[in-house]
């Protein structure tokens, strides 16, 4: 199967495309494509170039209308003897296989979309074999209903042979069957094997999870690059990977963690991010069941990002999705270091905008809203940190002595 490729990213240069629409402003655009931006850095590309259109919605046949294809045909056909010329186009939203097969004629260029980019990601940073397997999953049922799109690439690109070609795969061909139903039959039967692959992995983990003991289960959840490993490297003393990149972390990892004699479980989990697929979500099966089964979620978020309460909701919306909506959890408020406000003159009349609110203020209306249940502070800094352990001491206790009204904590060993 190595001949599918669903994109390489390697140091190219990018163009990204995104829609300003009814429901998603100028603004929003801009901060999307910024996260675009940021995804394709993760993964290597350099962009020269945004284009965004104002329409009522996604052409089906081309995503953007007709005008700006060209208008963008005309800049990659400009570049062409640039140092560096275009090597690939990203839209923001995912595309059709129609789509784009239909963009792909005009541009000549490779192709990418928001998911693709991910799942490029994905495959970068996958360590373990459920992490692994998850991945191929993913890629596999991306491609599938996009096949006659890679199927026509390849011809072009001279390989033509496909995956079908490969020995092994001889006796799957029925009498006129094409090529294409061929690739699509190889296709289910990955996916099966890598369902089934990933139903031992479950097990395997579940069986792991039982054997942990009696201990309160507390999950890092959030946003992608919020600093969860960080928090989770400072309390646990631990070294999980950790990066200012998209996506460093993919594969869950828990720690024991001991605070004033009371142990428990912390996990690190993958980030979650905007116009994320389901297909995609639930891919992540494995990894995410860690959250599900966390007695206590700190949900983490970067309040120095100018997005954040966005961040916050799609985070929320994912967590509904997974069915944790109702867990116990508590909002850690990171990188306050960083945080940067306007301050306003005296007589200006302005209305008051995120960008002009003290923290001082964010903090009395987050704390107004939830209490004891949000706190402030900078893992990288340092700052509040010991009031963070309290507060997350308290909770723990509270959770343990309500789980195991017998067990005593205090003695109690989770190796
Ligand atoms: N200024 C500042 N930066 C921080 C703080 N905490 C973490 N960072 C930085 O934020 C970046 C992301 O941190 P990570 O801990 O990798 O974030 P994450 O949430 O685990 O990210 P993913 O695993 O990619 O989803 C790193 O460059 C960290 O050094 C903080 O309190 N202040
Ligand atoms: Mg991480």
């Amino acid at each position: 199967m190595k001949e599918f490729v669903i994109s390489e990213v390697k140091a190219e240069t990018a163009i990204l495309v995104g829609l300003i629409t009814k429901e998603q402003d100028e603004a929003k655009t801009k901060e999307y494509l910024d996260e675009l931006e940021f995804l394709a850095d993760t993964a290597g590309a350099v962009t020269v170039k945004r284009f965004t259109q104002r329409v009522g919605g996604p052409s089906s046949v081309t995503y953007v209308g007709t005008g700006k294809l060209e208008e963008i045909r005309a800049y990659i056909e400009a570049e062409e003897d640039a140092e560096r010329p275009v090597g690939m186009v990203i839209f923001d939203d995912e595309l059709s296989a129609k789509q784009m097969r239909n963009i792909e004629k005009v541009l000549q260029v490779k192709i990418l979309d928001r998911t693709s980019l991910i799942l490029d990601i994905f495959a970068m940073r996958a360590q373990t074999a459920a992490a692994k397997t998850q991945v191929e999953l993913a890629q596999y049922r991306y491609m599938l209903p996009r096949l006659q799109r890679l199927w026509t690439h390849l011809e072009r690109q001279g390989g033509g042979s496909g995956s079908g070609g490969g020995k092994g795969s001889v006796g799957l061909r029925g009498p006129g069957e094409t090529q294409l139903e061929m690739d699509r039959r190889i296709i289910l039967n990955r996916i099966t094997l890598l369902k089934q692959r990933l139903v031992e992995i479950d097990k395997q983990m579940s069986t792991q999870r039982k054997n942990r003991g009696r201990t309160i289960r507390v999950a890092l959840v959030g946003y992608t690059n919020v600093g969860k490993s960080t928090i989770m490297n400072m309390l646990a003393k631990s070294e999980v990977f950790a990066e200012n990149k998209l996506f460093a972390t993919l594969d869950t990892t828990v720690r024991k963690v001991v605070i004033d004699n009371l142990p428990f479980l912390l996990a690190d989990t993958v980030g979650f991010i905007r116009k994320l697929p389901t297909d995609l979500v639930d891919s992540f099966k494995s990894t995410l069941d860690e959250t599900r089964e966390a007695d206590l979620l700190l949900h983490v978020v970067d309040i120095s990002h100018p997005d954040f309460e966005e961040q916050i909701r799609v985070v929320e919306n994912t967590l509904k999705e997974l069915g944790c909506a109702d867990k116990p959890s508590m909002i850690v408020f990171n990188k306050i270091d960083n945080y940067t406000w306007t301050e306003k003159e005296e007589d200006d009349l302005t209305p008051m905008t995120k960008e002009n609110i003290t923290l001082d203020e964010l903090k009395r209306t987050w704390m107004a809203r939830l209490g004891e249940n949000c706190m402030f502070i900078s893992a990288k800094e340092k700052l509040n940190i010991d009031e963070f352990r309290e507060t997350i001491y308290r909770k723990v206790r509270e959770l343990h002595v309500q789980k195991y009204p017998y067990n005593d904590f205090l003695y109690m060993d989770v190796e």
